[in-house]
């Protein structure tokens, strides 16, 4: 047994600094619901021994949920889920060469038995998944599951009822 202190519940990992504009959307919507998180990259092609570890070591750390936000040939979650029981939540970062749909097509589709839920693409993704993190924590959290109802009903209140003319 480690003395370390437990992890918080989520995990945001992302294959490269580049990645932090879109994954930022997921800290700061989990900010937002008094959740914890721990952000850290994580590169499945140029720190494979990085990903081992923390994938593998995911659960005893003490995590609870994974978000995992890549680009391109997005390896990072669907690897992750390969070695983690922890429910991974994809994020298909957008791609300067093809948008973004390389990254969804490399993380929406993996064969049956190791899931990835997989998200939009870019900013909506991301804080979508940060949104299903706290649905799923909420299972077991009260205070949370007020928290999270609290948030979804202030999105409500902000919806005009109907349009103004924008300059
Ligand atoms: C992927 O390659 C990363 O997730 C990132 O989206 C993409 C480009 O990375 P950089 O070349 O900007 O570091 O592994």
């Amino acid at each position: 047994m480690s003395d370390a202190a437990p992890s918080p519940p989520v995990a945001i990992i992302m294959g490269s600094q580049s990645d932090w504009s879109v994954m930022k959307n997921a800290a700061d919507t989990l900010d937002a619901l008094a959740i914890a998180y721990d952000a850290q990259i994580v590169s499945a092609h140029r720190t494979p021994e990085r990903l081992y570890d923390f994938a593998r070591g995911a659960k005893a750390a003490g995590f609870k949920v994974v978000i995992a936000g890549a680009g391109g040939a997005a390896h990072l979650p669907g690897m992750t889920a390969a070695m983690t029981p922890l429910p991974v939540f994809g994020v298909p970062v957008e791609s300067r060469a093809l948008s973004g749909q390389d990254s969804l097509l490399s993380i929406v589709q993996m064969p049956a038995g190791v899931p990835v839920g997989t998200l939009a693409i870019g900013r909506a993704g991301a804080v979508n998944a940060a949104l299903l993190a706290a649905s799923v924590l909420a299972l077991s959290d009260e205070a949370l599951a007020g928290r999270l109802d609290a948030w979804r009903k202030a999105q409500t209140d902000a919806v005009a009822a109907a349009p103004v003319d924008t300059p």
